[in-house]
């Protein structure tokens, strides 16, 4: 056997070189443990590597949405702009993987296909594109959004254009001068490239099956105020990620729409639609909560869309009828202003569904000839980057299996009859309904300090137990079922992708979260089982 074909062994190996697996290493390397990272692209970055169509950028205040374990980290990096753009968030992960020297624990163009548990040696047996591991343990830090959605449209194979997916973007930059666009979707990836490419494209269609909410970004210039301002306090002002729902720093409001006088709330919301971004979900604490409140921030944004939109038809047609929020609220830069233009046409897809792409065309009402399909249509998400892999636990379960009628996990982190086997960010966590950044460092930290008390006290495997697992969906559910999330389909419920199980799967309320880790952790891992004996 030569040395490639031997199977290497780690303490851990971690799926995944984005910002969770590389700041995972970071920890586990202080720990003194063994780790590798395998990571299926080029290079690192996850998400910020696969979606660069143009205007990706991120849409929570760069200032939160970075790194905070390391003071002289956050003290030293400047972001450019508010909201950085998707080129500079790739710098800033290759920046953190040199400054920590990280880059020799990952192994690129890699790609794990099956991972299964060996009860025998509790160790968990992976395989890659390009070897054998075993790993005492294996940690998931494979995102939420990272499996592409791509919907099986009649005779898609035989377009001979240009086809292009949102989230598998190429590494090169496209030009779209001079060319007849298609676009199907009009979630976040589409709401940010629309206004770009409707600069260059000499038409644009955009196929649209439900309109979004979409808040402008007002995104500029990183203003050196309040860049200083949060600097001079930087540790302090990161907690105020894990006290607000959605663990965003910037909105934190108490007061009620509901007890509110409505010309000072339209005054109000106003003012959060110039400056607040996604924080306009998070304007009144009831937004999320109360159907008529919500409904008032809803026929708010409901308004200014038929003030931007000049054909009524059109406006008519951009207007979302469900609760703001109920899907992914969208940030955006001149999104609805793009309508005006007269290289942009919007196609709808409830009244006229595609009907078949040809070598040159798309035809829904009628036959467009087009030179390029961009796919905008989204995720299977926070599952399907674990379903896709082959994950077997005791007794050979397969995950995919106990999966099927909806994930189950105790706090997106354990899974039961998988041991020793950790998400970052996994299903029943806040995850998509959060900050990821703290989300992400939260869950780290948690998944550290655990390997790290289970070496200090002589224990070799953990699981969540089943009941532990059941209460917390149970709990997951309850929560969500107090919201306006549950009446509407969305990714959240896995109602964008026919065949999935319908299931709410994040945990609303980042505080809540927060302090039930805390709790468990205090109770020595309640609802986790420790070297299990079959
Ligand atoms: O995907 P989406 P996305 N026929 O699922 C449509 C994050 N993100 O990539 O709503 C026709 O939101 C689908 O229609 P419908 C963010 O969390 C963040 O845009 O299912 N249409 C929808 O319009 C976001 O929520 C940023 O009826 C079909 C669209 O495709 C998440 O990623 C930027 C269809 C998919 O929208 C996903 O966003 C970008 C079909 N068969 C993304 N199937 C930031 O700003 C799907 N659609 C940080």
């Amino acid at each position: 056997m030569t040395q490639e074909n031997q199977t290497k062994e780690f303490d851990v190996l971690i799926i995944g070189a984005g910002f969770a697996g590389i700041y995972q290493l970071l920890k586990l390397r202080k720990l003194g443990l063994s780790a590798v990272i395998l990571e299926k692209a080029d290079q690192m970055g996850g998400t910020w590597h696969w979606n660069r169509y143009p205007g990706a950028r991120c849409d929570i205040p760069s200032l939160e949405y970075s790194y905070q374990f390391d003071e002289d980290l956050q003290q030293d990096w400047n972001w450019s702009e508010k909201y950085s753009a998707q080129p500079e968030i790739l710098n800033y992960i290759n920046h953190v993987a040199d400054r920590f020297e990280l880059r020799d624990g990952i192994q690129f163009d890699e790609e794990v296909t099956s991972a299964s548990f060996n009860e025998s040696t509790s160790k968990w047996m992976i395989t890659s594109s390009k070897g054998q591991y075993e790993a005492r343990f294996c940690i998931f830090a494979t995102g939420c959004l990272s499996i592409p959605n791509k919907p099986d449209f009649q005779g898609l194979e035989n377009f001979e254009g240009q086809l292009l997916q949102t989230s598998s973007w190429p590494q090169e930059e496209q030009d779209f001068t001079g060319k007849r666009v298609a676009i199907i979707g009009t979630g976040s990836s589409a709401i940010q490239s629309i206004p770009l490419i409707a600069e260059q494209a000499d038409e644009l269609y955009v196929f649209q099956r439900t309109p979004n909410y979409s808040i402008p970004s007002n995104n500029g210039p990183m203003d050196k105020n309040v860049e200083q301002e949060v600097k001079s306090r930087y540790s302090e002002f990161r907690k105020d990620n894990y006290l607000n729902g959605f663990g965003i720093a910037a909105i934190s409001d108490e007061s009620l729409i509901s007890e509110s006088d409505i010309n000072e709330v339209n005054q109000q919301l106003e003012e959060n639609w110039q400056s607040a971004g996604l924080g306009f979900f998070g304007g009144y604490a009831d937004i999320p909560i109360d159907k008529e409140a919500n409904a008032v921030a809803a026929n708010f944004v409901r308004n200014k869309i038929k003030d931007i939109v000049k054909d009524p038809e059109t406006a008519s047609l951009l207007t979302p009828d469900y609760h703001i929020g109920g899907k992914r609220l969208c940030v955006d830069t001149g999104y609805f202003e793009t309508f005006n233009k007269q290289n942009v046409h919007l196609i709808n897809l409830k009244k006229y569904p595609i009907k078949e792409v040809s070598a040159t065309n798309i035809e829904s009402d009628k036959i467009y000839e087009i030179d390029t399909l961009i796919l905008a249509t989204g995720f299977d998400a926070m599952t399907g980057a674990l379903t896709n892999i082959d994950i077997s636990g005791r007794g050979n379960i397969k995950l995919k299996d106990q999966w099927e009628g909806g994930a189950k996990s105790y706090l997106g982190l354990g899974i039961s009859n998988f041991p020793n086997l950790f998400t970052v960010t996994g299903p029943g966590s806040p995850s998509v309904l959060s900050n990821m950044m703290p989300s992400i460092e939260q869950h780290v930290n948690w998944i550290t300090d655990c390997i790290d008390w289970m070496v200090q006290n002589d224990k070799s495997v953990i699981e969540s137990s089943e009941t532990a697992e059941e209460d917390w969906m149970g709990l997951v559910n309850e929560i969500a079922d107090m919201t306006i999330f549950t009446d509407t389909k969305s990714w959240y419920n896995g109602s964008n992708i026919d065949t999935k199980a319908k299931a709410f799967l994040p945990f609303i309320g980042v505080p809540v979260y927060t302090e039930m880790l805390e709790e468990i952790v205090s109770e020595n891992y309640k609802g986790f089982i420790f070297d299990k004996v079959n």
